[in-house]
């Protein structure tokens, strides 16, 4: 993670986020529809507690549109509200949008019974590092100015941007840990490139990449890179496309390095295709 997490700055961040959660009427969560799983933060349910929360599964795009339907009905199933976003095209904005307000109807009918009409419905966003925060703020105020990128941690004095409609959102993000002791949750951050490269070594990380994607299909591979998967290994399937690809140093020897950074940086890209890496039944 680009942030160090220990005890002292996880009870400030939750005490943070639990001081802006006060201010709003609705959290956004945001997860990644590829990890729905491993990208949600293990204390979630007690920070956000009772105040009405939407699910935002974003990066749909990059993610595999059954699965997709697979964990919105899981978490109906929990009783939460989920919506498919892209923040890249665009997609899914406008049921945030709706889902917002008749999440909040109840409020803001009691508010009216009392004389208070009109005031703004407010939201924050909550997330672990990479899950898209910053872009899904900027998609939804249609400004390119708040920050993107991977440098979380960078805080400004709050401020409120008006949305569409009567909708105002919080521009700082509270940014959440992840899932630290479990260590398929730490290799799927590291797949879709929430966790630093640094940290890992790239050849064990593409190695184990491949393994599982031959687990969820043979033709992921196969046709991408037009080569036949069969009995071979992880590290002989790199060494082929690392052929095809024309990752050749001195001697004629595969840049085993090359290929797998080729690898990695197609499937964060989805060019492998639209892949989910873990469904409700395969989690505890
Ligand atoms: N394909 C795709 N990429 C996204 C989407 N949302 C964000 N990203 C990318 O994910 C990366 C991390 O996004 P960022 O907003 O910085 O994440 P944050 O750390 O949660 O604020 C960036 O490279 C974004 O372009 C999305 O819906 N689809
Ligand atoms: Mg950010």
């Amino acid at each position: 993670m680009n942030i160090n997490w220990y005890p002292g700055h996880m009870k400030k961040t939750k005490e943070s986020i639990k001081k802006n959660l006060s201010l709003v009427d609705i959290v956004y969560e945001i997860i990644d529809a590829r990890i729905p799983y491993s990208s949600q933060n293990p204390d979630i349910n007690n920070i956000v507690g009772e105040k009405p929360r939407l699910i935002v599964l974003n990066k749909s795009d990059l993610a595999d549109q059954k699965a997709n339907t697979i964990w919105q009905n899981y978490f109906k199933e929990s009783g939460l509200h989920s919506v498919l976003v892209d923040c890249i095209n665009n997609r899914g904005l406008d049921d945030v949008i709706q889902l917002t307000y008749s999440l909040t109807e109840k409020k803001r009918l009691a508010l009216g019974a009392k004389g208070i009409k009109n005031r703004p419905v407010r939201a924050m966003i909550i997330g672990i590092p990479n899950v898209g925060k910053s872009t899904f703020i900027n998609s939804l105020s249609k400004r390119k100015g708040a920050k993107v990128g991977n440098k979380p941690g960078v805080t400004k004095t709050n401020q409120w941007i008006k949305i569409k409609g009567n909708l105002e959102l919080l521009d700082t993000p509270g940014i959440l840990w992840p899932k630290f002791d479990d260590k398929n949750v730490g290799l799927n951050l590291a797949f879709t490139g929430a966790i630093k490269d640094e940290l890992l070594d790239i050849e064990t990380l593409t190695i184990k990449l491949v393994d599982r994607l031959n687990s969820i299909s043979d033709k992921l591979i196969e046709r991408r890179y037009n080569i036949t998967v069969g009995d071979k290994s992880p590290y002989e399937i790199i060494l082929e496309i690392g052929k095809k690809r024309g990752c050749i140093i001195k001697g004629g020897e595969v840049d085993f390095i090359k290929a797998c950074n080729i690898i990695l940086d197609e499937f964060r890209k989805g060019i492998i295709g639209r892949i989910t890496l873990e469904l409700p039944d395969q989690i505890k």
